[in-house]
């Protein structure tokens, strides 16, 4: 069902963006993937019908000369994952100004540029899918996890006015909200010791899957993806 449909990465370097790419490679679709650094590079050479940007999804400019290159080369734009993200986890005493505008610009505006660059060709398509990575602390939350939660809780806000806004036009948006996944990200940042226990990223890229080749007529806004073993505390 996705075989041929193109489909926007953000984020797809490494972690859940990656695997998310390899996944919707295995379906057949055209990718154009995104990350910061110059690695996003080295993932275009592992996967056909691909295309690699360099760009800070926080950069209107950079993700619209994206979106233009997409069109130009694809003609369309059936998928948009808003994967990027990065997180800070310490006492809120403890955590800057500068982190905190950071976050909020990579998880929150990154994730607003994006959808906002999309739309107006998913609206003359009249279909297309939004999704965002968000987490299971967009609906509950964690100790020292402030600043990274209250941008999860903003981008559940967003995807959800969203969707009400888009879905006469035949465009889908939700998001995909898992628990601990075993990637760079959560060892960097967290360094808990129970990774055995933790989702794959592989878990979300099957969810991604599942929510953009959901039956045309149906929404699916929302898959909360827990560990089965729960080894930190989520309130
Ligand atoms: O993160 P990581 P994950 N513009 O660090 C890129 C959420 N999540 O895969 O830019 C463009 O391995 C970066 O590449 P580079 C989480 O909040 C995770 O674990 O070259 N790209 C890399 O490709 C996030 O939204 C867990 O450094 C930017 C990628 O993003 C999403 O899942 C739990 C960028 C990050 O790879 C992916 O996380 C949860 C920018 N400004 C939610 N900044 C978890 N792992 O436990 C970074 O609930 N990137």
């Amino acid at each position: 069902m996705l075989q041929g449909q193109v489909a926007i990465v953000t984020g797809a370097s490494r972690g859940i963006g990656l695997a998310i790419a390899h996944k919707l490679a295995e379906q057949g679709m055209k990718l154009v993937l995104i990350g910061s650094s110059s690695d996003i590079h080295r993932v275009g050479e592992q996967l056909k019908d691909v295309k690699t940007f360099q760009a800070d999804v926080s950069n209107e400019q950079q993700m619209n000369e994206v979106v233009e290159a997409t069109i130009a080369t694809f003609g369309r734009i059936d998928l948009l994952v808003n994967n990027a993200g990065i997180g800070v986890f310490k006492p809120v005493e403890e955590t800057t100004v500068e982190e905190w505008k950071r976050l909020f610009e990579v998880n929150v505006q990154g994730v607003f540029i994006g959808t906002k660059a999309v739309l107006p060709h998913m609206k003359k398509q009249r279909s297309g899918t939004i999704i965002t990575i968000s987490s299971d602390v967009g609906r509950y939350t964690i100790v020292n996890g402030s600043a990274y939660t209250a941008t999860k809780y903003a981008v559940q806000g967003f995807s959800g006015s969203v969707a009400q806004e888009v879905r006469s036009y035949g465009i889908r948006v939700g998001t995909i909200n898992p628990g601990m996944v075993d990637t760079y990200f959560a060892n960097s940042t967290q360094g808990l010791p129970e990774k055995a226990e933790w989702l794959k990223a592989e878990d979300v890229a099957e969810a991604v899957v599942y929510m953009a080749s959901a039956p045309k007529h149906m929404l699916v806004d929302e898959i909360v993806l827990h560990p089965l073993i729960q080894t930190y505390p989520v309130i």
